[in-house]
């Protein structure tokens, strides 16, 4: 759609930016707190890009202050953040830990001085490691009750404070590439047991969801899902095809389950004659359907661009975790789809597709087919930053990647989606689960690298004081006149 005119952004529009307990805050055995299963994993020789772990981070565990500081100063709305499980249940479960309840109640208290909204993320992957040894975490239907009791201590301690709530973050991603690709923890690569325990997740989901709606009762909830949408390479329907089974099989497989309470039909009856459906219960179907999200929560990276794969054709292939521009391969699923180059399309260093316009087909297709605003939860551009003398960062690729992926959202909002807020991935530099420290996303530079920690110092990148003034107006800025 073209506008004669856009629309103008909400006056109460979250301009947010996210982050993530184990990929800033460190101090991981620090006043009580037990290890997640990534303490463990990113131990195991070969796993990250040079042994890269969060043991230390950035260390917000110990300078949230300042960090804090940072936002405020840059204007900042909202700050999505992660609670870490087993800071609040070293063991996952029984005893409560009240340090760490305490640090977030710190945290939380300081941002609200500064007028930011708090944005809880209940988990972002690190389950704690005493669930996968009891249990094997996500696999065991043992763990609905003890999230759910985690979530509900959470709520009753911070429902007061925090009106804004994400369940899951990528359940798509922590269980696609715990198990199908078997690159996060656990490390397996199994899609029978990757099916089944996405259904436990998702029921995890949907309890965490009804306990919410009885304890906050201002509060709005939603997961937060990694949708790529996907494009057809051509017009040859072979292509379109394909392009639907990727759709189906990986965005619709997860949010109508969040939407609706229910699988999409053919791919349930593609996994069924797969012997990979998962097994139900009495009583899941029901639940599932209870737990209708106030929003969904999308995070937004890159497109997709799809072809016909036969079904002797390409499956997983290693991911670009280098940098080294066009090191990944196709992969695919055969008989269903494999994943091309688009022709029209930039990639970053680490070959994931610049898409903005993606970012306006996103947020129409989820407001079209679930009638839903939606929550940015996070979007971003991994790059090499180049600290200059003087401690100056000119990142203006990353200004003008999100300034493109904001007049996307302006576009959609104009076209009539309902967006609630914008959470840049991320406030600052932070680890990159499996690409170390070097692959940087935040508007503050954080001075680490792979071999160490060097000093930690915070430097504001240009990006920074650009975003500060989009939030000041309310708006993109002319930035000729800068
Ligand atoms: C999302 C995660 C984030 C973050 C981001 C960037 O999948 O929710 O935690 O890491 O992607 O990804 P990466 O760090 O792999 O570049």
């Amino acid at each position: 759609m073209e506008h004669k005119k856009m629309k103008a952004f909400p006056s109460n529009f979250l301009w947010g930016s996210a982050s993530a307990a184990y990929q800033i805050e460190g101090g991981y055995k620090q006043d009580g707190k037990g290890p997640s299963v990534w303490d463990v994993y990113t131990k195991i020789p070969g796993t990250t890009f040079k042994g890269t772990n969060g043991d230390i981070a950035v260390d917000h565990y110990n300078r949230y202050q300042e960090d804090v500081k940072l936002m405020a100063e840059q204007g900042l709305k909202a700050y999505r953040f992660s609670i870490a499980w087993s800071r609040i249940f070293p063991e996952g479960r029984g005893q409560v830990n009240e340090a760490g309840l305490a640090f977030y109640d710190k945290l939380i208290d300081t941002l609200l001085k500064y007028n930011i909204e708090p944005v809880i993320t209940v988990y972002h992957w690190d389950v704690p490691q005493a669930l996968m040894d009891a249990y094997g975490a996500w696999e065991s239907r043992e763990i609905i009750d003890d999230f759910n009791h985690y979530c509900k201590t959470i709520f009753k301690r911070y429902g007061d404070r925090v009106k804004y709530w994400v369940t899951l973050n990528e359940q798509n991603i922590f269980i696609g590439l715990g198990y199908r690709s078997g690159v996060h923890p656990p490390g397996v690569k199994d899609l029978k047991r990757m099916y089944q325990a996405n259904h436990i997740a998702n029921l995890a989901n949907a309890k965490a969801i009804v306990s919410f709606r009885e304890i906050v009762k201002d509060g709005k909830i939603g997961p937060s899902f990694a949708y790529s949408p996907v494009y057809p390479y051509d017009s040859d329907p072979e292509n379109v095809l394909a392009a639907e089974n990727a759709e189906e099989l990986n965005a619709h497989w997860w949010m109508d389950v969040y939407a609706w309470g229910e699988y999409p039909e053919v791919s349930w009856r593609y996994l069924q004659d797969q012997g990979l459906a998962p097994e139900m219960e009495a009583g899941d179907l029901e639940l599932l359907k209870q737990a209708r999200p106030d929003f969904m929560g999308l995070n937004y990276y890159q497109t997709g661009t799809i072809k016909h794969n036969p079904l002797d054709g390409v499956g997983e292939a290693k991911m670009n975790t280098t940098g080294k521009k066009g090191t990944s391969k196709e992969s695919g699923v055969p008989g269903l789809f494999k994943n091309v180059q688009n022709p029209y399309l930039r990639t970053t260093d680490w070959d994931w597709t610049i898409d903005p316009r993606g970012l306006r087909i996103a947020l129409r297709r989820i407001a079209n087919r679930y009638r839903l605003p939606v929550l940015i939860t996070e979007n971003g551009l991994g790059a090499f930053d180049t600290l200059e003398d003087g401690d100056i960062v000119n990142d203006d690729y990353r200004i003008d990647f999100l300034e493109a992926h904001i007049k996307e959202i302006q576009g959609a909002i104009s076209d009539g989606v309902s967006v609630i807020g914008y959470c840049t991935w991320s406030f600052t530099d932070l680890l990159s689960w499996l690409n170390g420290y070097q692959k940087r996303y935040g508007f503050v530079y954080v001075n680490r690298d792979e071999e160490g920690p060097k000093d930690l110092r915070r430097i504001k990148k240009k990006s920074y004081y650009w975003y500060q003034e989009v939030i000041k107006a309310n708006d993109l800025v002319d930035r000729t006149r800068s």
